[in-house]
């Protein structure tokens, strides 16, 4: 595949970003990522500044290439992380569940390539004037915090609406999914869910597992009623906040039956009570590879049906 406009702007080899994924991507993960030719991103998540400085540490010992630092915009560390993106100086910032706006100049006179994921044209249009470098357009297929739209309507209306590069998201898996968003007219894409079963991945064994053998109808959307909505693995937990969620039960209450499930999810793999955040593809996930096995796949496999779009319009 020919270079795009994100690997041009970013210096790196393919167009295809790691999910900033909370408590998960850590620098050994982003690291990989990027030495195999990907854009690598570290996520902040609920974590504070000292940790995620000793990330950047950590992630600029294991690569000379570039990588990312994705701010969770709900933390309460928001502040100090951002912060710390613009002291680090790292090469790119990607923001989630929010608007970053506030932090925008402080990442720009650090000279740091702003790149917020947009749920909306309305988020996409904002980014646009707030000096963003570009934007994910990320659908509802997605892991984790969703926005409304599904992938399919979301990517060609931020990319009829805004004049900056654009990075796919939500619900892709192979080379099929990187050529639609293509098709849909990206740049380039980001995966979350594929890399949980990256070797280097320190998840805890037990998410592993429960993405590899996850079904088509795994997924389960929760957190609605907050303005929150999570899509994660069904399971105990998933259905018992279902049940609760419409109750009489105050936001306070449902918001502490949600708090610190991510990490019983992801550090102590509870299988019953952890939130496993998992996209709608995670059932195309069937085998742990290295990050720079999942690369090469991801991109012979988008080049062979690239080529095979190619034929059919001749
Ligand atoms: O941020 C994500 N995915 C996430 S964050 C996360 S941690 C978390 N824990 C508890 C509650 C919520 C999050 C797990 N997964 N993806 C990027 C993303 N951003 N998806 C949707 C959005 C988004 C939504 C609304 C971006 C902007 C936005 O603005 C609306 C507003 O009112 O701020």
């Amino acid at each position: 595949m020919k270079t795009s406009k994100i690997t041009e702007m970013l210096g790196i080899k393919y167009p295809i970003f790691q999910g900033g994924m909370a408590w998960i991507a850590d620098a050994e993960l982003a690291a990989a990522v990027s030495n195999a030719g990907g854009l690598g991103i570290i996520a902040a998540g609920n974590a504070d500044a000292d940790y995620v400085r000793s990330q950047i540490k950590k992630a600029k010992e294991l690569t000379d290439k570039p990588f990312g630092l994705n701010i969770m915009l709900l933390s309460p560390f928001a502040d100090e992380v951002a912060q710390a993106a613009a002291d680090e100086k790292v090469a790119v910032v990607t923001t989630g569940a929010g608007n970053p706006a506030k932090y925008m100049k402080l990442w720009l006179d650090a000279g740091i390539k702003v790149i917020p994921v947009v749920p909306s044209i309305a988020f996409a249009k904002l980014a646009a004037r707030n000096g963003a470098a570009a934007v994910i357009a990320e659908g509802g297929e997605s892991g984790g915090h969703i926005g409304e739209l599904t992938t399919m309507a979301l990517v060609p209306q931020v990319c009829d609406a805004v004049d900056l590069p654009v990075i796919a998201a939500g619900g892709i898996a192979d080379g099929r999914g990187i050529a639609a968003a293509f098709a849909l007219g990206a740049d380039a894409v980001q995966l979350g869910t594929r890399f949980l079963s990256a070797k280097e991945c320190n998840i805890h064994e037990n998410y592993k597992k429960k993405v590899l053998k996850a079904g088509d109808t795994a997924t389960v959307v929760t957190g609605r009623r907050l303005g929150h909505p999570v899509r994660s693995i069904r399971n105990q937990f998933a259905r018992e906040y279902g049940k609760i969620e419409y109750t009489d039960i105050s936001d306070q209450e449902l918001d502490d039956f949600a708090a610190g499930r991510l990490r019983m999810a992801v550090v102590d793999g509870d299988e019953k009570n952890g939130c496993f955040l998992a996209g709608q593809i995670a059932a195309m996930v069937t085998e742990e590879q290295t990050c720079e096995e999942i690369i090469e796949d991801l991109m012979n496999d988008a080049d062979r049906v690239l080529n095979k779009l190619a034929e059919m319009s001749k």
